[in-house]
């Protein structure tokens, strides 16, 4: 098994959708530097991809690019605009449902996104550690147990399936955060802070058994 590259992370935001015409969640990625100094002093390429508000299609894309650069952590962000605090998601749910259609048309009601998969996936991320570290920056963050059931989510438990679950088993951290309608260079600052956090820890913090 080889792991992932330890200098590489992929970060993620969203298109706009819904009749919007702009995502912070993308807004804030891009304004993210290329490259972060973590807290040992190691340098970390942060690869940035824009994706398309689509169910299962943004995470075919996000699949190839996570074959062709082999990071090890991938962070995928959304907008959540009732929110005000920046909130690394804790779980994926095997549900897809929509109150609007995504950006290709489909809306699915109350469907399960893998019939065979299991109901929930727990974030590798070390989200407790991103949210004390986000605070401590002056911007506000907490903890989520629901990522929703639109595209984000769909997103977030494809990506945790096939981190967790499927060949790649612990080669890399995975996981999501959704974002407030804030500055985008708030968002930039508290996503540089936990690319920051995540690169620094030597393991992804799973509850206890
Ligand atoms: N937010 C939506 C999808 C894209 C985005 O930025 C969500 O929370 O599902």
């Amino acid at each position: 098994m080889t792991c992932g590259d330890d200098t590489k992370i992929i970060l993620t935001g969203f298109e706009p959708f819904g009749g919007m015409d702009k995502n912070p969640s993308w807004d804030g990625v891009s304004l993210v530097p290329d490259t972060i100094s973590n807290n040992k002093g190691e340098q970390i390429s942060v690869i940035k991809l824009r994706l398309p508000v689509v169910f299962s299609g943004a995470f075919e894309l996000l699949k190839d690019k996570i074959i062709s650069v082999r990071p090890s952590c991938v962070i995928c962000t959304g907008l959540a605009a009732s929110r005000s605090d920046i909130t690394p998601e804790v779980i994926a749910v095997n549900v897809m449902s929509g109150r609007i259609a995504d950006n290709s048309g489909f809306r699915p009601d109350w469907e399960k996104i893998d019939p065979c998969g299991p109901d929930g996936l727990f974030s590798t991320l070390p989200y407790r550690e991103m949210v004390s570290a986000v605070n401590a920056l002056g911007i506000s963050s907490s903890l989520s147990f629901s990522a929703g059931t639109f595209v984000c989510n769909d997103l977030f438990y494809r990506l945790m399936k096939y981190a967790v679950t499927e060949d790649n088993a612990r080669q890399f951290k995975a996981g999501f955060i959704h974002v407030p309608d804030i500055d985008p260079g708030l968002i930039a600052k508290a996503l540089c802070e936990c690319v920051r956090t995540v690169s620094s820890l030597p393991t992804a913090l799973l509850p206890k058994s």
